[in-house]
């Protein structure tokens, strides 16, 4: 008789795997939807009680996409999905959401009571980042379009810094190689400012060359906010989405700690290599089960269906302390800042 064995499969390229697919992905197609759906991909996620609530972009036959809620108690099984969209554009009163309004992410601001969601509105000058909020996922307010295209892949933090709101964003500049991710600030939600580069695309060979944009929301851990981006290299063959790590100061989240060299989860498995956009993992949702550690990261599969990894916070975190600590930061103010302060002192000093 063959004797199983009880360890995990080494993976055939010899890295160690800091997350792990679940084995009943996707969890989450278009056959699983009540009304008409072409792909369903690119979840926010979080926890609202006892439930696991995403909020899922569709996308039509039209090519357009709206959101839609589902619901679970174990997060990975039994969704209860809205009969009907539950986060329609609104072509006639947002103008800017005429082509549709994609890859949400959600966050808990508990000052307010409130989700906020962060959502990419298509409108036909470009994509843009709007701002929406609600406390039960059934009614939307929303706050607009808060950054002006080409922007997408925002999401807002869970508190306030020296009184202000901090976003994390990507713009992308017209006519310039290579899109950044920024951090903004804002005193109201509604008026964002301050913008500075939080980091940077790599260049050439390297997996994060060309473009960079958040994931989820940043995860408040002792260490610093986690953060997980994908980071895209543009091959004779498409574009490839892999996913890579970083870690920013706690209490200035403008500065970061570390960032790994290395993607941490590329596209392998059949339903991220294959579908509407080939070669492509897109999270925009996590949630950390404080109990067990572990964290639910709910992701794009081949911009066609929802898949889900899950990875130990402690084994996230082990691993980042072991990537470098960027040389420079790269935001212009504070640097001006230290050289006004600089040639002050030695002002001072003659
Ligand atoms: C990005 C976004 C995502 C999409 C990804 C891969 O620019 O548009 O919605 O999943 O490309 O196609």
């Amino acid at each position: 008789m063959e004797m199983k064995s009880t360890e995990e499969p080494k993976a055939p390229h010899g890295y160690a795997e800091l997350f792990q697919r679940h084995v009943g992905n996707p969890i989450l197609t278009a056959l699983d939807w009540p009304y008409p759906a072409h792909t369903v991909f690119n979840a926010a996620a979080c926890q609202a009680g006892d439930e696991t609530v995403l909020l899922v972009r569709v996308e039509d036959r039209r090519g357009h996409s709206h959101l839609a809620v589902a619901r679970s108690n174990d997060g990975v099984s039994h969704w209860r999905i809205d009969d009907k969209p539950s986060f329609a554009p609104d072509p006639i009163n947002c103008p800017e959401e005429e082509w549709g309004v994609e890859d949400p992410r959600v966050t808990w601001v508990a000052e307010r009571g409130n989700w906020i969601i962060a959502y990419t509105a298509y409108s036909p000058r470009g994509p843009l980042v709007s701002l929406a909020e609600t406390n039960d996922f059934k009614s939307f307010d929303r706050l607009g379009p808060v950054l002006p295209p080409e922007n997408k892949d925002a999401a807002v933090f869970p508190r306030r810094f020296n009184n202000r709101y901090a976003m994390i964003h990507r713009p992308v500049p017209s006519g310039k190689s290579g899109a950044h991710v920024w951090i903004s600030y804002s005193p109201d939600m509604k008026h964002w400012g301050d913008h500075r580069i939080l980091f940077q695309a790599r260049q050439g060979a390297w997996w994060d060359a060309s473009k960079i944009g958040l994931g989820p929301p940043p995860l408040e851990t002792a260490e610093g906010w986690l953060v997980l981006y994908h980071g895209v290299r543009v091959t004779a063959g498409g574009s490839l989405y892999r996913l890579g790590l970083a870690l920013l100061d706690l209490e200035d989240p403008g500065r970061v700690l570390r960032r790994s060299d290395e993607w941490v989860f590329a596209p392998e498995a059949p339903y991220e290599c294959h579908g509407d956009v080939g070669d492509v993992v897109f999270p925009c949702g996590w949630i950390l089960d404080k109990p067990t550690g572990t964290i639910r990261v709910y992701y794009g599969g081949a911009d066609t269906c929802l898949a889900l990894a899950t990875a130990r916070l402690s084994d996230l975190l082990d691993y980042l302390r072991d990537c470098p600590a960027p040389q420079t930061q790269q935001h212009a103010r504070p640097a001006v800042r230290d050289e006004h302060r600089a040639s002050r002192r030695r002002m001072l000093n003659h």
